[in-house]
């Protein structure tokens, strides 16, 4: 590559949750995003997003200095993942929220098909050994709130002995403060994921899983994408499926976005180039046998979207969010990987440093777990630092 050509960075954005997020806009300018990655949280899952709310919401982007590059998510209605009464009326409002994004110039939409919950942490204030916070995912915890809390129905069946015997032990030793901030954790739903239960609410919404299993759940996917993605065809709109967080099935629900052959088989069923994968090395590398590296080149042409974060694993099946560069995710690897993929494709593909730990200033301030503004600007300028060192070595060949 010689230093006239082109070079494709990744475009550099932050998640922003409307006006009413901790960290504003002019924050995520001087952290040096160009863009950000948001969604009209007020309007209920569902429903149609006009022209005239998108409008709204962009403008007060682009007074900002910045862009509007994703949005992260369109989410999609419970009735259409259980193929259940009304979903034919969500599939059209979904497709008209497509055209009307794409008649505003937003062309990259993210959405989960993950059923019931959106992402899943225990803990939302792990402390380090250096006092900062991170967000941790604590097996033994969840079976605690499975078997003793939620009760559910043949919960034991799904864990190991092992597994039951450190849930039970985590329980019983667990004070009643922490046991109502676990359910709230797992239950109240964390940012971005716009739903809230009750204990009972969240069973009732289990039971409408009844009878669907990971099969018929893909299937679901499959019907529905087929049918948006002639839209996103006709409207210019990229689509990126966010995978499984964790990735792997959580109190009984199937879970179809957890591993490269799982989203092959998406990509396969329904082949536009529109349908693609909001690549999240934080999600996908949960999983040791997801190898990223090979993950990036094998979708190469169908990431349209990028979270950059590192988790941390052991033998329990916890994990906690390290520091972006640290960690079980190979970064370097993965960054050097997609950074080759723009090259080929010409293009700069929007990423986010997902997540941060809560630190510094952080800590007296209140956040959205996750989505600091201190934590998330280490991991970006990190990440940034990453990417400049491969520009570098790219030059010099
Ligand atoms: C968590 C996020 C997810 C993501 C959705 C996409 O921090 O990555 O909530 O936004 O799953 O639909």
């Amino acid at each position: 590559m010689s230093e006239n050509k082109t070079i494709y960075r990744m475009e550099q954005t932050m998640r922003w949750f409307g006006p009413k997020d901790p960290v504003s806009l002019s924050d995520i300018r001087q952290a040096g995003c160009a863009g950000v990655v948001t969604a009209l949280h007020h309007i209920p899952n569902g429903e149609i997003w006009t022209v005239a709310e998108i409008n709204k919401h962009k403008e007060l982007i682009e007074q900002a200095g910045l862009k509007w590059d994703v949005v992260e998510s369109v989410p999609v209605h419970e009735a259409i993942k259980t193929r259940s009464a009304g979903f034919e009326i969500y599939i059209d409002n979904y497709k008209v929220s497509l055209r009307n994004l794409a008649v505003c110039g937003i062309s990259v939409v993210t959405y989960n098909f993950m059923p019931v919950l959106d992402w899943t942490r225990t803990n939302l204030a792990f402390e380090l050994e250096n006092g900062a916070k991170a967000l941790k995912f604590e097996k033994a915890a969840l079976v605690a709130f499975d078997v003793h809390m939620l009760q559910r129905p043949n919960a034991a069946a799904d864990y190991s002995a092992e597994e039951l015997a450190a849930g039970r032990l985590r329980f019983d030793r667990m004070p009643a403060e922490e046991r109502a901030v676990l359910q709230k954790n797992i239950i109240a739903g964390l940012p971005g994921s716009e739903e809230s239960f009750s204990l009972e609410q969240f069973q009732q919404a289990l039971d409408k899983y009844e009878g669907i299993d990971a099969e018929q759940l893909s299937a679901n996917l499959i019907s529905f994408l087929s049918q948006i993605i002639p839209v996103a065809d006709e409207a210019g709109v990229k689509l990126a499926i966010h995978p499984d967080d964790p990735p792997y099935p959580i109190f009984g629900l199937p879970r179809v976005v957890s591993t490269a052959n799982l989203v092959q088989k998406l990509f396969s069923a329904v082949p536009s180039l529109n349908n693609g994968l909001c690549f999240c090395t934080g999600s996908f590398g949960v999983r040791e046998d997801n190898d990223l590296v090979a993950m990036v080149r094998q979708f190469a042409d169908r990431i349209h979207f990028i979270h950059l974060r590192s988790t941390r694993r052991n033998a329990q099946g916890d994990f906690y969010e390290d520091n972006h560069l640290e960690g079980d995710v190979d970064m370097h690897g993965v960054v050097k990987q997609i950074l080759e993929i723009q090259q080929e494709r010409k293009v700069s593909i929007p990423m986010r440093p997902d997540h941060g730990h809560q630190m510094l200033d952080d800590l007296r301030k209140k956040t959205n777990p996750g989505y600091s503004a201190i934590g998330r600007l280490k991991g970006l300028a990190e990440l940034r630092g990453l990417e400049f060192g491969l520009i570098n070595e790219y030059l010099k060949k």
